[in-house]
């Protein structure tokens, strides 16, 4: 399985084209706009949300509520592109329109600006900011729902929360199941499991905002179900926990990833890091602990699959930071037009979504033919033989 996005911030639509989704896959609009809807809240984000109530328009693949097996074409509106169509267009403009002067010759430091200007040979910095804009993970989250589903006719459930932001850190962390904990992240504005840490998470959200500044935070990721020995140990491009951190660092603004305990391991002995193996008649293996995340040499162990991304702080700030004029080559304070304080919360969904491909497309291209009749009957041979090994 693989996909392409395609569309900029302020174009006319934001586009993905996914290869390789089995045939007789339950899919409509519905489920990809409430995983759209999802990545739009959050305490912290700012006006562009109210503007664009993202919703998928399915262009091909699917046919009367099923996948067909051939290429799904999901696009979803930049309802804003009706304010932007001189300075979007694609046709050519007149050399001293208005459009053409106005171009954007000041890098903003903690975004691709300056970086993609000079790779691309952009004098005008909108050619990078409009598509290196983060407005690119809402189709990350369409195809990540359509991984979901597709996870979810399988029996896995994927589930995400956020656990710090701004130096808040969510101390509460226990939950009954994954539908209790996606229940009762639905209903913070943070997306946290821990009440108090919530409320203190919003605080240092509206504190960043009245000082002009942005925080960042750590999103969790957890995933059951997953059948025992999916991924390899045998090269180093088949890893899944690679595929996985890779995901996790594709998402905008993420600077670091962590696989079950993460960097704790490294204050830790063996003996308290490593999961204990034991064996019962009605689910063969099994281990006392989960610190391995769910993965052991590349491979899943059919422990919950925990996965963690770190955010940055919002690079757009209203407090000024320095750059330099591409032009002029005179310093100036960049400050901004519009921008969130905190989108830790949004991010946890796309982290959710980019998690789900990597496990949906590790499934297929290990127990895929082309349908999901089929798939169902592989994985349950193999969980079988996995029960009795
Ligand atoms: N950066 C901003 O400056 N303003 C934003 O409003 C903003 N919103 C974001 C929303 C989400 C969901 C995510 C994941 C990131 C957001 N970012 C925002 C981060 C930038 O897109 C990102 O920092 C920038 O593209 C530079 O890439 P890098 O930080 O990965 O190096």
């Amino acid at each position: 399985m693989r996909y392409l996005t395609a569309g900029e911030s302020h174009g006319p639509q934001l586009t993905t084209i996914l290869e390789g989704i089995p045939s007789g896959l339950p899919l409509t609009a519905a489920e990809i706009n409430e995983e759209l809807s999802r990545r739009q809240k959050g305490h912290g984000r700012g006006r562009r949300m109210q503007i664009e109530k993202d919703q998928a328009i399915i262009n091909s693949g699917v046919r009367h509520g099923y996948t067909l097996g051939s290429p799904i074409t999901l696009a979803v509106e930049n309802r804003d592109f009706k304010h932007w169509t001189k300075i979007m267009g694609a046709e050519p403009l007149e050399e001293d329109s208005d459009e053409v002067k106005r171009q954007i010759t000041r890098p903003r430091p903690g975004h691709a600006d300056l970086n993609g200007a000079i790779k691309y040979n952009h004098r005008d910095m909108r050619n990078v900011l409009e598509r290196s804009s983060a407005r690119e993970t809402t189709v990350r989250v369409a195809a990540g729902a359509v991984a979901k589903q597709l996870l979810k006719e399988l029996g896995i459930k994927v589930g995400g929360h956020v656990i710090e932001i701004g130096g808040v850190v969510a101390e509460q962390l226990s939950f009954e199941s994954l539908e209790d904990l996606q229940e009762r992240t639905e209903a913070s504005p943070v997306r946290c499991l821990d009440e108090t840490a919530g409320k203190k998470m919003m605080h240092a959200i509206d504190e960043a905002k009245e000082k002009g500044d942005s925080i960042g935070g750590i999103v969790e990721v957890i995933v059951e179900g997953m059948p025992v020995g999916v991924g390899s140990y045998v090269h180093y491009d088949r890893k899944l926990d690679a595929k996985l951190a890779a995901a996790i660092m594709s998402i905008n603004a993420f600077k670091g990833a962590e696989i079950g305990i993460g960097f704790e391991a490294a204050h830790k002995p063996g003996s308290l890091v490593h999961d204990e193996i034991l064996w019962n008649e009605e689910d063969g293996y099994t281990r006392r602990t989960n610190n391995a995340g769910g993965l052991e040499g590349g491979m899943t162990t059919g422990m919950p699959i925990v996965v963690r991304g770190v955010m940055k702080p919002i690079p757009t700030l209203y407090k000024p930071l320095q750059s330099i004029d591409i032009d002029s080559k005179e310093p100036f304070q960049a400050s901004i037009e519009r921008s969130d304080s905190c989108a830790v919360p949004a991010a946890s969904v796309v982290a959710e979504a980019v998690v789900a491909w990597e496990l949906a497309a590790a499934i297929v291209e290990q127990f895929g033919v082309d349908n999901m009749e089929r798939i169902k009957e592989n994985i349950e041979r193999h969980n079988r033989q996995a029960r009795e090994f």
